[in-house]
């Protein structure tokens, strides 16, 4: 504390002290100062200048100080801003990780999808086709059904037209089978022209041939076997009016002779003889058997009663007769 009286150093300096309350007041050196210092103009101004410095060196610090605390906060809040954002960075870098392996992935699926695609559009090429193949088959199916439609409508027609057919094909049959008919009929008058014209004749199934040449009644029946046939047997009355309205009252040998110890007459074709049917057919009086010799019989009378027993030595014409057996066609 200034005493009144007391000499400052400086006035100057002395001023600023009192502005300066933290700073106090410097006792006067005692001590023997420098030859430099001890012009009080030049130290006041060193120390003043030193003051100075000092006092702005500090304010500067203490602004300095609260600025630095400020931008520090600042920087620190930044800092954790930062860190923020590099943790953020850091986990959108891990995820970016993940989405990149996601990509991988679906860039993977995406190719098997791709390789799916080709394959589904292949198989849509392939179904098209398929497609238009049936299509065609249902228009060639529609057009046939048209047809198969237009034959359906034809049918009652075509029914008639069978039935008329069936009466036809009927009309045929007995037409072919009347055609057999006479085809076969034809070759009977065949055969039968054929027998004819070699001196035969046809009657009911049966050939006769009436010899010209006479023959003893033996080498008569040699000559019609000689000729696939036998002396004539007589087995019914149409028969005997036959040969008889043939012979014409002309003496014929015919094919009955005596056989066997009993002398009964018979057929030399093998007819069983009918003895009482036969009977009719006798010269009334024949067979007498004259002369104990006459074992051959022929047909001697234009009438149904004609037969007469002869010698077989005698020599007369001869009836062959022969089975009309038809040629197979
Ligand atoms: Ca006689």
């Amino acid at each position: 504390r200034m005493t009144a009286g007391e000499e400052l150093p400086c006035a100057h300096f002395e001023v600023d002290k009192q502005n300066i309350s933290l700073w106090p007041r410097e006792p006067p050196s005692k001590m023997d100062r420098p030859l430099a210092l001890r012009k009080p103009s030049t130290l006041c101004a060193v120390l003043t200048f030193l003051t100075l410095v000092l006092v702005t060196s500090i304010l500067l610090q203490s602004i300095l100080y609260s600025w630095l605390l400020g931008t520090i906060s600042d920087v620190r809040i930044n800092a954790q801003l930062l860190k923020g954002r590099v943790d953020n960075i850091s986990t959108e870098g891990s995820e970016i990780k993940r989405n990149q392996g996601g990509l991988k992935t679906a860039s993977v699926q995406i190719q098997r999808v791709n390789v799916s695609l080709n394959h589904v559009h292949s198989q849509l090429l392939t179904l098209e086709t398929g497609l238009e193949k049936a299509n065609a088959q249902i228009q060639m199916l529609t057009k046939s059904w048209e047809e198969v439609d237009a034959l359906n409508a034809q049918i009652p027609e075509l029914k008639r037209d069978l039935d008329k057919a069936s009466v036809l094909n009927a009309k045929v049959r007995g037409l072919q089978s009347s055609l057999e008919n006479m085809g076969k009929s034809l070759r009977q008058q065949n055969d039968i022209l054929q027998m004819v014209s070699q001196g035969w004749k046809y009657f009911k199934g049966n050939f006769y041939y009436f010899s010209r040449v006479q023959k003893t009644w033996y080498s008569a029946q040699q000559f019609c076997k000689s000729r696939n046939s036998q002396l004539t047997s007589v087995t019914s009355e149409s028969e005997q009016e036959f040969l008889y309205k043939t012979a014409g009252g002309i003496s014929y040998w015919i094919g009955l002779t005596k056989a066997g110890s009993e002398g009964d007459w018979s057929w030399v074709d093998d007819t069983p003889f009918n003895k009482v049917q036969s009977a009719k057919f006798w010269i009334p009086g024949e067979p007498n058997n004259s002369g104990y010799s006459e074992h051959c019989a022929h047909i001697r009378m234009a009438s149904l009663q004609s037969w007469n027993d002869a010698s077989c030595d005698n020599t007369l014409p001869f009836i062959c007769k022969q089975l009309y057996i038809p040629s197979e066609p």
